[in-house]
């Protein structure tokens, strides 16, 4: 396993790129474009036909490239906070590397440099889409809002030589093509989940996925919370859920445990809102809940609390159904979890309740399903939710192998929307071939191009494109105990995920998209970034 970048050290890249911000001056003239010094060395260029996810449109402009120089200025909408804020993450992202300050100003008047621009930009690009062009002057990103210039600086990211990922000083030509790029996506709600509750994943090996999810435009974060092994958020009115629930030797196995306090769980939660990231919580009911059982005895049916449980199984659990004591623990928990999301949405799970009969399940649902809306939020649940007839409401979360599926096609003529994460497509826990060593194989090996090569708009049959919010990678954790797991099991197939929900379908090809991931290689080695070095993709070095 590679050596990871400890976050003490991306801390300390961030105060070394503060320190520059007041010494602008002793880092111009260290600058080899102002001392005569060597010239830069020569990096690989990025081309503006490069970029993952692939943008709408793209029309480079070989006369007008632009080089970054050390005393570029980011200038950002005036009285715009949040354009402000889209500046210092860029800057902070593009100063380790380049050594230089890029002070982050108002873009009053005109001028060169890097200008993002809160402006009219056609209805057409919504609220995540943005213009960048590039001209010898600059690069200027424009967009109807701030989202979409965080997402514009995403793109100018990728459009710098792969060495701006280092987190140290290169001596190269920091040249961005030139050209115009205008882009917006095809799906809302383009996802990924992190399951913490198989295997805890601390806050900053969460924080670290937030970054990479944020490079590829996804913007929202599902958290698996809680399941039979464990219980991984702190609620206040049943404190032993987390120290018992949640104690040492929860992980599968009897692994690892721990759990996010509130305050870790709203510090990650607004780490990801800065990032355009909104956290969807999970907490998984009525099956799946053997770690709550477990610590709570009255919760049973029988006032008999279960062993606690760290192998695999799954279908075994259900709350009790009859019990009102069921229903003060679940609302008390929604209110709880409610509380600590700006976002629109709580998901309540509802898979595999094998041992909750489906009356039982049904009335469970009818009763829980009010209570997310009662606390503000939309309903989510996985696909089995729809046999409970909850409110159209409510989204479902489709992760079946079957391009056929009567339920879910009966409840978008109902009127439900739906979130696609075909299990035998996008699930990020399955191996890619026989020799993985990590994950599982349920579903099938999923290689890169099994992963892209599907539509969701036309995938399974009576659930077309209007009925589709978007797309969600799923990583289960039953297996994967570190940050470099997640990382080689989502890398590289979370980048393809990521073009599905961004990239207009007709746009997107499976040639352009090999050749495309092959030049990230150099860009996930710089950032120590583990990746599956799949033999369908031309790797660049
Ligand atoms: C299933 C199951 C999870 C497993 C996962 C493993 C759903 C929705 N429920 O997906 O509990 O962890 O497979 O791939």
């Amino acid at each position: 396993m590679r050596r990871r970048r400890t976050r003490a050290v991306l801390t300390a890249a961030v105060a070394f790129a503060a320190a520059l911000s007041v010494s602008t001056a002793t880092n111009a003239t260290a600058d080899p474009a102002v001392t005569g010094a060597a010239p830069p060395a020569k990096s690989a260029q990025s081309s503006l036909t490069d970029i993952i996810p692939a943008p709408v449109e793209v029309a480079p402009d070989g006369d007008a490239d632009y080089r970054l120089r050390p005393w570029t200025l980011i200038r950002t909408e005036p009285h715009s906070a949040e354009a402000r804020e889209v500046g210092r993450l860029l800057a902070d992202s593009l100063r380790p590397a380049t050594g230089y300050a890029l002070p982050v100003v108002p873009a009053h008047g005109r001028g060169g440099g890097i200008a993002l621009l809160i402006d009219d930009v056609g209805e057409e690009l919504g609220s995540e889409g943005y213009r960048l062009e590039v001209t010898k002057r600059g690069v200027t990103i424009r967009a109807n809002t701030a989202a979409g210039l965080f997402a514009g600086t995403q793109t100018l990211r990728q459009l710098l030589p792969a060495d701006i990922e280092a987190d140290s000083r290169r001596n190269v030509a920091w040249t961005v093509p030139g050209g115009t790029v205008v882009d917006h996506p095809r799906f809302d709600y383009r996802g990924a989940m992190l399951d913490i509750a198989r295997h805890f994943h601390t806050p900053d090996e969460i924080k670290s996925y937030i970054d990479e999810l944020a490079r590829y435009k996804i913007n929202h974060l599902h958290l698996h919370l809680t399941d039979d092994q464990g219980w991984r958020i702190e609620i206040e009115s049943w404190p032993k859920l987390t120290t018992v629930g949640g104690g040492p030797g929860t992980g599968v196995d009897g692994v690892g445990g721990g759990f996010l306090t509130k305050e870790e769980y709203s510090d990650i939660v607004a780490y990801a809102a800065e990032r355009y990231i909104t956290v969807v919580p999970e907490i998984d009911m009525p099956g799946h809940t053997n770690a709550a059982l477990s610590t709570y005895a009255e919760l049973n049916c029988d006032g008999i609390a279960p062993p606690p449980r760290t192998d695999i199984a799954v279908g075994y659990s259900s709350l009790c159904i009859d019990k009102e004591l069921t229903y003060e623990f679940v609302e008390d928990v929604i209110r709880e979890v409610s509380e600590l999301t700006p976002g629109p949405y709580l998901h309540i799970g509802g898979d595999e309740a094998h041992v909750t009969p489906p009356e039982d399940y049904r009335v469970f649902m009818q009763r829980v399903v009010p209570l997310v809306e009662k606390y503000g939020k939309r309903p989510f649940g996985w696909n089995e939710i729809v046999r409970a007839e909850p409110t159209t409401d409510t989204v479902a979360q489709y992760w079946g192998t079957t391009t056929n599926h009567a339920d879910l096609a009966d409840a978008v003529a109902r009127g439900h929307q739906v979130i696609m994460s075909p299990a035998n497509k996008v699930y990020l826990d399955m191996k890619y071939d026989e020799d993985t060593t990590l994950g599982l194989s349920w579903a099938g090996y999923i290689e890169v191009r099994d992963s892209y090569e599907w539509n969701p708009g036309a995938h399974v049959t009576g659930v077309g494109e209007d009925a589709v919010l978007g797309v969600e990678a799923p990583l289960w954790s039953e297996t994967l105990r570190s940050l470099d797991h997640i990382e080689y099991m989502a890398f590289p197939r979370l980048a393809a995920v990521a073009e599905i929900g961004w990239s207009p379908q007709e746009a997107r090809d499976w040639t352009s998209f090999s050749e495309r991931l092959g030049k990230q290689a150099p860009r996930w080695e710089e950032r120590e970034v583990d990746f599956h070095r799949s033999p369908q993709v031309p790797w660049v070095n």
